[in-house]
């Protein structure tokens, strides 16, 4: 197909209430739509990059990396497979969010094309993939319990909650007092360092099924160092941002995990790249989430399909973070925390344009 323009729109949408990792607090998404134009057809995607202090992609340099170097690359060309357009900007270092945005946005137009729904051309495996629910830091130990609470309630399959300095054992042990049995895990996103190994090791008391990210994102050698000195896996998510990194991940030992997320990866073909790894290695892989909206959530829905994505995602129904929703139908979670993989063409969910009208600001 030839491509024939590619469109950027950022929208800002208000969060239902504020998310906190030890990055800091926020309260508002802002994400970057991506539609890709043949003569007769359109693909839709978006991408969520969150800022500086996850990755170093803002949605601003998604834009311009999109509209002045991969739009330059691209438009004009015939693009019959997903592997021609990885080729072509391959010469791009990193971007990998503004990168998977229009990736995406090909899938959803070779899906339609193909008249399959996008797990189905990606080579997923189920269709019902199990969910927990990201739990961020919260004012105090009652909001917390009650976050639990509400969310065993609606079925997760799975809680992770955020820990960082100050948030971490007492928290644990409560959350542990409260509900001895459930199935937990926690994520540092990166608050911690190997003089916490006293820490990590009181952490093995809790049963956790795994700790996120402890240490720094480029730190796969101390990644190592402690995983050999603690029981819980160690499951990497802000480190890995390729094959090449999952390879040396699982070589050094620096992880028994990995949370694969499409946008981190620079989208589904090096997603399956890792997943295929893993899957011959005994690596378990998860999808993780970035508050995507609902649009983003489908992507990432079609990848928890795939072989080796063997435990609960943070996939989560539109409604858990937004009042307002982007698809139609809504994503929904069965009450026992499964949600089901939509069979209609492509990514599988209209756009609702009064939406991008509502939160567009440029
Ligand atoms: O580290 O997994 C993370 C949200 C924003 C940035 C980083 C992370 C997260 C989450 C939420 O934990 C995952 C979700 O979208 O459900
Ligand atoms: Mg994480």
């Amino acid at each position: 197909m030839k491509i024939k323009s590619i469109m950027c729109k950022i929208l800002d949408i208000p969060l239902k209430s504020f998310f906190q990792t030890s990055y800091g607090r926020f309260s508002s998404r802002q994400v970057l739509l991506v539609k890709v134009h043949t003569s007769d057809d359109q693909g839709i995607a978006e991408c969520p990059v969150l800022g500086p202090f996850y990755s170093p992609e803002t949605t601003q340099t998604a834009q311009h990396i999109i509209q002045d170097h991969i739009s330059n690359a691209i438009i004009g060309r015939k693009i019959n497979n997903i592997e021609d357009y990885v080729k072509i900007v391959s010469f791009i270092r990193g971007h990998r969010f503004a990168k998977s945005g229009v990736e995406l946005a090909l899938w959803d137009l070779l899906a339609k094309q193909e008249g399959l729904p996008l797990y189905q051309l990606l080579g997923g495996v189920r269709c019902k993939i199990p969910s927990q629910i990201s739990i961020g830091v919260k004012d105090n130990l009652d909001h917390l319990l009650q976050a639990i609470k509400q969310s065993l309630e609606e079925g997760y399959r799975q809680i992770k909650i955020k820990i960082q300095p100050g948030w971490d054992k007492k928290i644990l042990e409560n959350v542990r007092k409260e509900y001895p049995d459930i199935s937990l895990m926690v994520d540092a996103n990166a608050a911690y360092s190997l003089d916490n190994i006293q820490f990590f090791k009181e952490l093995d008391r809790y049963n956790l099924s795994m700790i996120e990210q402890p240490l720094h994102y480029n730190d796969l050698y101390n990644h190592a160092k402690l995983q050999e000195q603690i029981e819980t896996p160690i499951c990497l998510d802000e480190s890995i941002h390729s094959l090449d990194d999952a390879i040396t991940a699982i070589k050094l030992g620096s992880c028994k995990i990995i949370n694969i997320k499409v946008f981190r990866v620079g989208g589904l073909y090096e997603t399956k790249k890792i997943q295929r790894f893993c899957v011959k290695n005994n690596i378990d892989v998860w999808c993780g989430g970035m508050i995507e909206t609902g649009l983003g959530k489908a992507f990432n829905l079609a990848a928890a399909s795939l072989p080796g994505f063997t435990l609960p995602n943070d996939i989560t129904p539109s409604k858990t973070y937004f009042t307002d929703e982007i698809i139609e139908p809504p994503i929904k979670m069965s009450k026992d925390g499964y949600i089901t993989l939509s069979d209609r063409n492509g990514i599988g969910y209209a756009i609702n344009n009064e939406f991008i009208h509502k939160y567009q600001i440029k």
